[in-house]
């Protein structure tokens, strides 16, 4: 499992995990690699046994696992070039859902730049859960227009299937999102996921910095701005290392 993590689709392992993993998902700004690439920070969100973990394996390194540790919480970094841009890297942390990890849920919820929210269609529960995980999104970032994609995983399992398609598409047309039934025991739909994802973060991206340019022009940032913004930063230095300390002490008891 461990020579999974951090694997580009050129095969080269990432081997600085802990620095690359606090600092791309703590930090709550765009951001570029060593190499110049631009990184987007991406959280898999839902209930356990989903197939999250198996979707994001799929992604990464083309492969479907039986089992995986419904307890492990990591991050695997695969590079891409989607539409014709310049390559990219997308820093994925797939979540566990651990207790102890709220706090730090929390703030992987304010700096994650895109959201993938995963359902089983053979698990209604973790249907019904799909909302509370929205609304807990929109809880912690205090907003509505976070780019997500609501993802109904398990479709090679029809026989087993509890929730329908269009009750997917009906969920997805209320949170605002794309929706995408996958299997990742069939590769299905997987990178359609991580792609659309990709873009709806550009697309946001683009929104932003043409609103931006056109307020500058007339807005001058308020001491108070100024103070906001460096306790901000301070607080995310903060976090930061707890973050890299939390992961270094589950890595070393693994
Ligand atoms: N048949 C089938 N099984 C899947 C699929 N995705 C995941 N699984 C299985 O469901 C179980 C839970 O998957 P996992 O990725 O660990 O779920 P997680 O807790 O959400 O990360 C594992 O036994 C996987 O092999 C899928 O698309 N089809
Ligand atoms: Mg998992």
């Amino acid at each position: 499992m461990k020579n999974q993590k951090n694997v580009t689709n050129n095969g080269i392992s990432n081997g600085n995990h802990n620095e690359i993993t606090s600092a791309s998902i703590i930090n709550n700004k765009s951001q570029t690699n060593r190499a110049g690439l631009r990184v987007y920070k991406i959280v898999i969100l839902g209930d356990g046994g989903v197939g999250k973990s198996a979707v994001t394996l799929q992604f990464v390194s083309h492969s479907f696992l039986d089992y995986h540790d419904p307890t492990i919480e990591d991050s695997y970094q695969q590079q891409a070039i989607i539409d014709n841009e310049p390559s990219c890297i997308l820093d994925i942390l797939d979540t566990a859902g651990q207790v102890e990890f709220t706090a730090m849920r929390d703030q992987y919820m304010r700096c994650g730049e895109g959201f993938i929210i995963c359902y089983s269609i053979c698990d209604r529960h973790s249907f019904q859960e799909a909302q509370e995980y929205r609304k807990l999104i929109t809880r912690v970032r205090l907003t509505e227009d976070i780019p997500l994609v609501l993802v109904a995983n398990k479709v090679d399992l029809q026989s087993q299937r509890k929730v329908s398609t269009e009750e997917g598409k009906a969920l997805a047309a209320q949170f605002g999102c794309h929706f995408y039934e996958t299997s990742a025991a069939l590769r299905c739909n997987v990178d359609e996921v991580f792609y659309t994802l990709v873009r709806e973060i550009r697309k946001k991206e683009l929104q932003k910095t043409l609103s931006n340019e056109t307020s500058s022009s007339e807005k001058v940032r308020s001491p108070r701005d100024k103070r906001n913004n460096n306790n901000n930063n301070s607080k995310w230095l903060r976090l930061r290392s707890i973050f890299a300390l939390v992961f270094k002490r589950k890595r070393s008891n693994n």
